[in-house]
């Protein structure tokens, strides 16, 4: 029925599977001839110490605008990271996503291979399967928050070393109706990969793939009743706000339970992919769609032994993962709940006044987010 209050736009999409939102895949540092990363010494810190990794120079979504002039508002993350005690502990996060280079130099020591699981294939295998499109996908979305920080080595993750990250690997290869084949998770396996991390004990869960639905599809229900167990057992959902430019609802990114990660330039604008709805909650640096800085504008991370860039709001998802996981680090008994809220409450506003259809509430604000959770955790 098109009345449901959740059918925004086109009604009666049906695709069983669901796609991955990261728009471009771009490997290695070819494309960085035109000088991206090319700063001089003092310019890769700001006001606060900076890792020592040696792409985080390449890493525009993390660096300060003193430094990035047309990364205007910024997220503040440097300054988070300075407010986190380095004795803090890490957040177990899973990440559901089309496999994993587990042996990855930057991203090894941060991921937990014991609670590794394959839901498509009832095992522990959630090895990279080489040679689709979405090959590089999960490795890129778990270096975003999970890369081994201030390890000089490659680049830096959003969390900071505070993430523990759990690999769950939901997708096999499928074939599209053009008869094409990637790798693709579906609704089903989605849903048994969100329970598998609430009984991993994950406390937050990215998910930066989706299905365009609508509200009352049959497998709908299935996947918001995942999401549903999974907030009330205390866990924080995040999910890409899609790339299709299109106010169509996306699952499980709209529901009201999951933070939906709508995704900004490297100006700090909406990109222009980034989908648009009354579901939207925050937005985070996603990269591209950027004329002054090309590929430059996308987003650096781990890829399959290597590194590479892509841009998507697959890339944003993982930013607030990041930040939720400092938050819960800074303060281990605050709920997810409260890190949702807080999320939400010191965003900085973008675009049209107070809460829109293209950033959610606004850009996160790592610094603000933390600084709360502190402050709650001294309350009690
Ligand atoms: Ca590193
Ligand atoms: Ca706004």
């Amino acid at each position: 029925m098109c009345n449901n209050k959740r059918n925004i736009g086109k009604c009666g999409v049906r695709r069983v599977c669901m796609k991955y939102i990261a728009a471009v895949a771009c490997i290695v540092a070819l494309v960085f001839m035109g000088g991206c990363g090319v700063f001089s010494a003092h310019a890769v810190g700001g006001s606060f110490p900076a890792p020592n990794d040696p792409e985080y120079a390449r890493q525009w979504a993390l660096r300060p605008p003193d430094v990035e002039p047309f990364a205007q508002p910024y997220t503040r993350i440097d300054e988070a990271w300075s407010l986190v005690p380095p004795q803090a502990g890490k957040v177990r996060v899973a990440v559901l996503d089309s496999g994993f280079d587990m042996d990855h130099p930057d991203l090894a020591a941060n991921i937990n291979s014991d609670l590794a699981w394959n839901v498509s294939d009832d095992n522990d295998d959630v090895s990279v399967t080489p040679g689709y499109a979405a090959s590089a996908h999960g490795t890129h979305v778990a270096g975003i928050f999970g890369a081994v920080t201030d390890n000089g080595v490659g680049v830096a993750g959003v969390a900071y070393n505070h993430a523990e990250i759990v690999p769950i690997k939901t997708s096999r290869v499928r074939t599209l109706p053009d008869g094409s084949k990637d790798l693709l998770p579906s609704v089903r396996d989605t849903a048994k990969g969100i329970d598998k991390a609430v009984e991993l004990g994950c406390r937050i869960i990215n998910i930066s793939n989706g299905t365009y639905m609508d509200y009352d599809h049959p497998e709908s229900a299935m996947l918001e009743k995942a999401v549903n167990d999974a907030v009330n057992a205390g866990a924080v959902v995040v999910s890409g706000a899609g790339n299709g430019l299109t106010d169509v609802t996306m699952y499980p990114s709209d529901y009201d339970a999951t933070v939906s990660v709508a995704a900004t330039t490297r100006e700090g604008e909406h990109a222009i992919y980034s989908d648009t709805n009354a579901y939207k909650d925050i937005a985070a640096p996603g990269g591209g769609s950027d004329q002054r800085y090309g590929r430059c504008s996308y987003i650096y991370s781990t890829v399959p032994d290597g590194y590479g860039e892509k841009k998507g709001t697959s890339m944003a998802a993982p930013f607030v993962t990041g930040v939720a996981a400092l938050m819960m680090a800074a303060n281990p008994d605050i709920t997810g709940e409260e890190v949702k809220s807080i999320i939400y409450g010191t965003a900085t506003d973008l675009g049209v006044p107070g809460r829109d259809d293209e950033f959610g509430y606004g850009l996160v604000n790592a610094a603000e987010s933390v600084r709360q959770a502190i402050a709650m955790k001294r309350k009690r």
